[in-house]
């Protein structure tokens, strides 16, 4: 049913389309770029909100990067991105507060970091797939040890000391053979030296957590780490509803962690929201009878459109 319901929204392929049909009807506020290409050939989109986006150098203004899906299976990430490509885009009409942010400002989403990995999750059997499809075994088909997790293959840090992901290529969280090693990481890379992003959101899920400072341990105090503290609040008071502000590594270590590269190469400031999954979401669609089926997995996409809306909704204060 999941799949089913899911088609409505978007389903394998179906985000580019719609970046594609966002572009070309808000020409002067978006710019579509490829950032570079997947493992099988797939462009690896992503579109710019400023004012002018056509006329002004990329990265000419303070930026933001929100990105999402480098883990396949993460399916409700790519709504949030999408989601808030199309309410900025839409409050721009009415609201003088968005036109101001999208002219002083870049916003940048790129909904899917993975795309032959999320077209994968869509075919018969292969739903939880996580990692992209480098063919590690070379038998020249995606079989169950192949992929390599994106997100431990990054440069800084990489494989360091062999904690926080693995050397396995079955693993996983395989690394990689060496850092930088998959397309889709070199792209991402690539386009962070490039942009110079000050503000990074790499989606991923499912718990409801808002994740910050270096992956591969838990870092002495530093003045970042205050400004990371003030963004994301506290258990209290938490930025985001619901979701607990926590170090990365406190929650586990990981290395070759993207947001490391992003903040130690390139200073960015970077995030991951872990968005939540179906039943901790169910409890903020208030006062409906909704019952809760197909929620299997942890994994499991909310088959809801309430659900969705409703994890989008908590999100979008601390996004903007
Ligand atoms: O393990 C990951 O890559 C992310 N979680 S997920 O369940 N979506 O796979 C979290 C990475 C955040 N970094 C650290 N916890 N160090
Ligand atoms: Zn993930």
């Amino acid at each position: 049913a999941g799949y089913e319901v899911w088609q409505k929204y978007a389903g394998p392929g179906g985000l580019q389309a719609e970046l594609r049909a966002t572009a070309k009807k808000y020409p002067r506020y978006t710019k579509l770029v490829s950032i570079g290409k997947s493992l099988n050939g797939q462009d690896i989109s992503a579109i710019k909100v400023t004012k002018d986006a056509r006329k002004v150098r990329d990265g000419r203004r303070p930026s933001v990067l929100y990105f999402s899906a480098q883990h396949a299976r993460e399916w409700i990430t790519p709504e949030m991105t999408t989601r808030l490509l199309q309410h900025v885009l839409k409050e721009l009409r009415t609201k003088p507060a968005m036109r101001k942010l999208v002219s002083d400002n870049e916003l940048w989403f790129l909904p899917v970091a993975n795309p032959d990995g999320y077209d994968f999750t869509f075919t018969e059997g292969n739903r939880l797939w996580r990692k992209n499809l480098r063919d590690n075994n070379g038998d020249g088909q995606t079989t169950p040890g192949d992929g390599v997790d994106i997100n431990r293959n990054f440069p800084e840090k990489w494989g360091y000391d062999n904690e926080g992901s693995s050397p396995v290529p079955s693993g996983e969280t395989f690394r990689g053979r060496g850092p930088a090693s998959e397309p889709e990481t070199k792209a991402l890379v690539r386009f962070a030296k490039r942009v110079k992003f000050d503000f990074a959101l790499n989606y991923h899920s499912a718990a409801e957590l808002l994740l910050y400072g270096t992956g591969f341990q838990v870092a002495t105090p530093s003045p970042d780490d205050l400004i990371y503290e003030a963004l994301a609040g506290n258990d209290a008071k938490p930025a985001v509803p619901g979701y607990d502000p926590d170090l990365s590594a406190e929650l586990y270590t990981t290395n070759g962690d993207t947001n490391d590269t992003l903040a130690d190469q390139a200073g960015v400031l970077a995030f991951t929201p872990e968005m939540a999954t179906c039943e901790s979401a169910s409890d903020s669609v208030e006062g409906d009878e909704w019952e809760r089926t197909d929620c299997g997995s942890v994994f499991e996409f909310p088959d809801d459109e309430r659900l969705v809306e409703a994890e989008f909704r908590k999100n979008i204060p601390f996004a903007l």
